[in-house]
């Protein structure tokens, strides 16, 4: 050890070494000792903007690249986020904004896990305890967060296309600004990466893709629940996985009415993180799955409502051999339902609903994770004398018709919950009973879907008080109707 730059914060100019935040530069390169206090960060404290980077000696550059770890190790500490995925390009970040001139240049990150340099360079620092937080910075590049950010992302494998565009679209100005696509090992193995390649080398547009071979995979590593699964060689298993036909078939069937619906192929199709799903914004919502799915006409559409519902609709899933199904699982945590015998669920009739609460007047038709809102509203209704019927429809499609017929006659007012967009559950029961002509008697109806725009990143419960679908929400617009 030959230098010690950086002795970060002292209480009263004491020195604690447990505490301390060490940033040493040592023989083979910097050292930073992390302890729980903010580290000392000088030469970072002097950088707002790129701008302000121009003028660093490699060496400064050096001791920026190592504060602005220990920034980012501080930060993530105290608020979770994406970690791994950022210290691997502390060093790369710097000298992108170094070398190139943000926002004229365009920087490109794929999937976007790896912007929190990039985000503390270019004027967020301030506001990076926020990150991913209700109303703050989001966890990933966001055009409208930030002229710095280029391009939207949050899934991978986009920055080529989305490079050659931009330099295409430059040339057709007359620009002669830089475009930078910065890809991963990872996010290199999908198809959209090799055409864009094939593209770009057709185009022979002048762009500049950097490959962060980091041979990992990483994904979000820090919680503030402790480490998540670790980072691992992924890349490793990806390849195992890609070379299995399974796979490709799996991959293949993306064109899911050619290749599966048309065809009645039974392909089971699980879509994981349905509904709001919290810290990762709208890149991460599964919310237009049941508009898309429902629509095709072989298709079985389900969604369970607790997780022993989980478990009879993977055995239906199983058992569904002669057409296409997807199931789909929310966010959610599971509510501690009694699980059935050996955790092996029962094949379920296809298409069939149930009531869960008897009630009168009022019936709520919940799909998915929302019934369990439904029954907290029915809760809160009996408390004012207004008894509720709430049903889980268990299916989208096919419709229990029965179900809902029988609800529609015996209760003045139904009420559909979902956690989807527009187009979705509510619109096939909302199809059914214009068609059927239930609509043209007493009944008074009303669908709750999500709105028609995206939530931002927040917690899962204020998006879900946005979207208007909180329990409350929809004890208020039974009340509305009475
Ligand atoms: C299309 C898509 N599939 C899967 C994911 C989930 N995911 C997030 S980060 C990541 C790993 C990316 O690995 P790599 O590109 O090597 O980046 P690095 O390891 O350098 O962070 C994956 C698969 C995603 N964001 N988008």
């Amino acid at each position: 050890m030959y230098q010690i730059c950086v002795i970060a914060s002292s209480v009263n100019g004491e020195y604690d070494e447990e505490r301390t935040t060490i940033i040493r530069k040592e023989k083979d390169g910097w050292n930073i000792k992390f302890g729980s206090q903010k580290p000392s960060t000088p030469l970072l404290d002097t950088i707002n903007y790129p701008l302000h980077m121009k003028n660093l000696s490699k060496e400064d550059l050096e001791q920026l690249a190592a504060e602005l770890r220990a920034d980012i190790v501080h930060t993530v500490s105290n608020v979770g986020g994406h970690l791994s995925s950022s210290l691997g390009v502390v060093e790369l970040t710097v000298a992108l904004h170094h070398v190139f001139n943000a926002p004229e240049d365009k920087i490109i990150w794929d999937v976007g896990h790896q912007v929190y340099p990039h985000k503390i360079l270019t004027g967020r620092r301030s506001a990076m305890h926020t990150i991913k937080k209700t109303s703050g910075l989001s966890g990933f590049p966001k055009r409208d967060e930030s002229i710095y950010d280029a391009f939207g992302t949050g899934h991978s494998s986009t920055s080529i296309s989305a490079g050659l565009g931009m330099a295409v679209a430059r040339d057709l100005l007359g620009k002669n600004n830089n475009v930078i696509s910065v890809i991963g090992d990872g996010a290199m193995t999908a198809g959209q990466a090799y055409e864009a390649m094939n593209n770009a080398g057709f185009l022979d547009a002048n762009m500049i893709i950097i490959l962060n071979d980091n041979k990992q995979v990483s994904l979000p590593t820090a919680t503030l629940d402790g480490p998540a699964t670790p980072v691992g060689a992924l890349s490793r298993n990806l390849s195992k996985i890609q070379a299995s036909t399974k796979f490709r078939k799996l991959r293949e069937a993306a064109k899911v009415v050619h290749d599966v619906d048309l065809q009645k192929l039974p392909v089971r199709f699980v879509v994981d993180r349905a509904g709001l799903v919290g810290a990762d914004g709208p890149t991460h919502h599964g919310v237009f799955d049941t508009t898309y799915m429902a629509c095709l006409p072989n298709m079985v559409v389900m969604a369970p409502a607790d997780e022993a519902e989980l478990m009879h609709m993977v055995a239906t899933a199983a058992a569904i051999d002669d057409r296409p199904s997807c199931l789909r699982i929310s966010r959610e945590n599971g509510i501690g339902a009694i699980l059935p015998l050996n955790n092996k669920g029962t094949p379920l009739e296809i298409g069939k609903g149930k009531v869960v609460i008897e009630g009168s007047r009022v019936a709520i038709l919940g799909f998915g994770s929302m019934v369990q809102r439904c029954m907290q509203a029915a809760q809160m209704l009996k408390s004012l004398d207004i008894s509720v019927t709430v049903a889980d429809a268990r299916f989208c499609k096919p419709l229990d018709t029965d179900l809902i017929k029988l609800l529609a006659k015996e209760h003045e007012f139904l009420i559909t919950v979902e956690e989807g967009s527009i187009g979705g559950f509510g619109s096939h029961v909302s199809q059914y009973l214009s068609i059927s002509g239930i609509l043209d008697g007493p009944l008074k109806w009303r669908a709750m879907m999500l709105p028609d725009r995206y939530i931002d990143h927040g917690s899962q419960q204020d998006q879900i008080e946005e979207a208007g679908l909180s329990s409350k929400h929809i004890a208020a617009t039974i009340l509305s109707l009475l």
